[in-house]
């Protein structure tokens, strides 16, 4: 039986170009900055984000620690959704690693954070207060179901972080599915950031990888951190190079993702038995809530599981299925087979 896995877009296994190019890639000590492949995506990744530089890191949660640890000091504190992937999923860094305080806002049903929660998050200057330093978005939106921030959303927000003298965050681990599905080029929605981050090991299908980009003094500082936390890497052109393949291959194939997620989606909404919230449906993310009283999801998560078809809860009834590299439109039409089967 061939599993359909849609639990995540991490799942996604290297292209053959990419084993090839990592196979060949010319290497050096990316501590003494002398990787050459490592070097090259840096440099590509920050100059198609629109920012002075670039660090690759071992993964996403790596890249927005660094962002964190670079732009605060400690007890300082950071603004973000709560349902931010930094604030639910990155166990518990920021406080512990860190030392940050986290002042969370309603993450809204489009992913955004209103901007008058975060206005009055903003602490005012009181010696009782810690000082808020950073604001942290997230686009696309993991949880709110891969929802798109627009740029003019995300420059006002920036405008705001300015005002305040606050620096602003982006953890962009999808951020190429966010600029295929508006169709502009990823600089437009980082051009109101300090930083950004984006994941290669995502819907870019490299095996390993994240790069952090931002100021060359930004930069310095977080390979500075890099280096404490472990993460000096030595002959890391071996994962650079599949991801210089992924910035020129996989990029523009994110719009298939997007069309595979919009067919599960609708053929979801057609089934009585689940609801979908089809706006939200805007990259390659589907969430939808199991409406039938007779499954219990345990239950019904199995069985979906003994049919083949993989994915991850996301709520008490609500569940979470990623398209990506490797699922094609015919996966998608198995596991709505089986979706509807499990509810006959
Ligand atoms: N997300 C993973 C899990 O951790 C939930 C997934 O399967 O979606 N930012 C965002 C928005 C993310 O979705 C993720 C990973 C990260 C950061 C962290 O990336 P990694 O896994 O490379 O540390």
């Amino acid at each position: 039986m061939k599993v359909i896995d849609l639990r995540s877009d991490t799942v996604t296994q290297p292209s053959p170009e990419m084993r090839q190019a990592m196979f060949e890639a010319e290497l050096g000590d990316d501590v003494y900055v002398e990787d050459p492949t490592v070097n090259r995506l840096e440099a590509i990744a920050a100059e198609r984000l629109g920012k002075e530089a670039g660090l690759m890191t071992v993964s996403g949660t790596m890249s927005n620690l660094l962002a964190l640890l670079s732009h605060c000091g400690r007890g300082d504190e950071v603004i973000m959704g709560d349902q931010a992937h930094t604030y639910r999923y990155e166990v518990g860094g920021p406080a512990a690693l860190a030392s940050l305080t986290t002042w969370t806002v309603p993450n809204q049903r489009n992913g955004t954070l209103r901007l008058e929660d975060v206005a009055a998050a903003i602490r005012g200057d009181d010696i009782h207060n810690p000082r808020t330093r950073l604001i942290v978005i997230e686009n696309t939106h993991n949880r709110m179901g891969g929802v798109v921030l627009s740029p003019e959303y995300i420059d006002t927000l920036g405008e705001l972080a300015r005002r305040h003298g606050l620096k602003l965050h982006m953890d962009g681990a999808r951020l190429f599915n966010a600029s295929v599905a508006l169709g502009v080029d990823p600089r437009v929605l980082t051009r109101s950031v300090d930083s950004v981050c984006f994941c290669l090991s995502k819907g870019l299908a490299c095996p390993v990888g994240s790069v952090v980009c931002g100021s060359k003094d930004f930069i310095a500082t977080a390979r500075r951190y890099r280096k404490m936390l472990g993460g000096g890497w030595r002959q890391a052109g071996v994962l650079a190079a599949a991801g210089l393949v992924a910035l020129d291959k996989m990029v523009d194939r994110l719009a298939d993702d997007q069309r595979t997620a919009r067919r599960l989606a609708e053929g979801l909404a057609a089934l009585p038995a689940y609801t979908v919230d089809m706006e939200c449906v805007r990259t390659n993310i589907v969430m939808f809530e199991l409406k039938d009283p007779r499954l219990e999801p345990a239950a019904f998560h199995a069985a979906m599981k003994a049919r083949g078809v993989l994915f991850n809860s996301s709520g008490p009834r609500r569940f979470r299925l990623v398209t990506h590299y490797g699922i094609e439109m015919a996966h998608a039409d198995t596991a709505l087979a089986a979706l509807r089967d499990v509810v006959a």
